[in-house]
């Protein structure tokens, strides 16, 4: 009895002892496998840590990686909340300003990936890039090794940036639109032709900018009270268009709201605007229909009816408007933050925003439009602006303040009394729409008072 006992268990014994071995065996042949298809793959299974930044409206970072699990660090630059998507792929919760998100891409094979902001209308108006992923793509630079600049060197950028102002650039907007004919009963008739031409919205920086007659914005339409108006609208752009005419008064046919109001302008075609310039007005014109995409591209223009409406004679907050003050000059002032042409005035991005020359006591009057996706304030240095029109109505009440909110579809008129010699900056006071780690940029200008 037991004698067999023990032999069981030597039997037991080896036998678990040879599956042991038998076990290790093939752990050591998994474990070689491993090691041969990690060696055979070489540096394709290397994670890569790619980091991008959201700002209005633009997604910046690499544009191309090697295949393998790739994470992307995402971070909010801009002043609008925006999000980060991986077409057909994950995406980051929206992000509000200064935000950052982690976000793992997964393992991703060769191919090209379109990376965009989600959030309505923000990836028109730019936010859209592609990642290649591609093995002849350079290594990915891991966050923190990126080459450091020295304090000196953002110095140094900063002042170089802003000693390139005033910088001339190619074509200029708002320029004053004449009338190609006046019929025999005194209908004035203007010609605009909507085309995407090339715009240098910075020193030769060129945009396929969607533009009336060549220039951002469209040239300043001003007719007096009572005017008959005929405006020939050729569409030369590949999508259909009409024309709003925001903030002037017009029968409800002629108010370029297709399919509703008009069929839409298709490539190709002329569409007549005929109405009566019926009120006094500070407008402005656009395109309604894909206006997403024209708007901020460029096709904006300033419309003007009627006199300014000036608060001659009044006493505001103890200032005495002089009752025989003569306009120096009068500005339009139109902002954009979106599209081909980006944070600008007036069409240009700071070095190459126009700067305004006055003399001393000069009278000028700003008008502010905004035909961007975002609100800016707008700061003159120096001089109070004296708000008398909101939209183009005459306020009964005006009120003098330096920085004036301007939301989208917005107008503000504004009086500035130049008194003092100087160059003045004026511009956004969102820092991030007139700075960056590059330098000065985007809405950025100056009044120069000379003696
Ligand atoms: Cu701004």
């Amino acid at each position: 009895m037991d004698s067999s006992k023990s032999f069981d268990r030597a039997l037991v014994f080896f036998g678990i002892m040879g599956a042991l071995v038998a076990l290790l065996a093939v752990i050591m042949v998994l474990t070689r496998d491993e090691t041969a298809a990690g060696a055979d793959a070489g540096e394709t299974t290397a994670a890569s840590t790619l980091s991008y930044e959201l700002t209005e409206f633009a997604i910046l970072g690499p544009q191309e990686v090697k295949p393998g699990p790739v994470t992307l660090q995402v971070h909010n630059g801009g002043s609008a909340t925006h999000n980060l998507v991986i077409d057909g792929g994950v995406r980051t919760a929206d992000l509000s300003a200064d935000e950052m998100a982690t976000l793992d891409a997964g393992v991703l094979s060769e191919g090209t990936y379109t990376i965009f902001c989600s959030i309505a209308g923000h990836r028109e108006a730019g936010m859209e890039m592609s990642l290649t992923v591609s093995t002849n793509a350079a290594d990915a630079v891991a966050p923190g090794d990126e080459e450091e600049v020295s304090a000196e060197e953002m110095n140094q950028i900063m002042i170089d940036s802003m000693l390139a102002f005033p910088a001339q650039t190619e074509g200029k907007g708002n320029q004053p639109l004449e009338p190609v004919a006046i019929k025999a009963d005194g209908t004035k008739v203007f010609e605009l032709t909507a085309e995407v031409i090339q715009w240098e919205v910075e020193p030769g920086k060129f945009v396929d900018a969607w533009a009336y007659n060549g220039q951002v914005p469209g040239p300043w339409i001003r007719v007096d009270v009572g005017d008959m108006l005929e405006i020939n609208v050729t569409n030369l752009t590949p999508l259909g268009t009409d024309v709003h005419w925001h903030g002037i008064s017009t029968p409800n046919n002629m108010d370029g709201v297709s399919p509703f109001t008009q069929d839409p302008i298709l490539t190709g075609e002329t569409f007549t605007y005929a109405f009566e310039a019926e009120e006094p007005a500070i407008g402005m014109y656009h395109a309604h229909l894909h206006s997403q995409i024209s708007v901020p591209n460029g096709m904006f223009g300033p419309i003007m009816i009627g006199e300014t409406p000036i608060p001659y004679g009044q006493t505001i907050s103890g200032v005495e408007i002089p009752d025989d003050l003569e306009i120096a000059q009068e500005i339009p002032m139109v902002l954009n933050d979106a599209g081909v042409i980006g944070l600008s005035l007036n069409g240009k991005s700071f070095p190459a925003t126009e700067p305004y020359v006055a003399s001393e006591g000069d009278w000028l009057v700003y008008h502010y439009y905004n035909e961007g996706l975002l609100t800016h304030p707008m700061h003159q240095h120096q001089f109070p602006q004296l708000v008398f029109a909101k939209d183009g109505h005459p306020l009964d009440v005006p009120y003098w303040a330096d920085t004036i909110n301007v939301a989208p579809g917005e107008r503000y008129s504004v009086l500035v009394h130049a008194d003092r010699v100087g160059t003045w900056v004026w511009h956004c006071h969102i820092l991030t729409h007139v700075e960056s780690h590059d330098g000065m940029f985007g809405m950025v200008t100056a009044l120069i008072v000379q003696e």
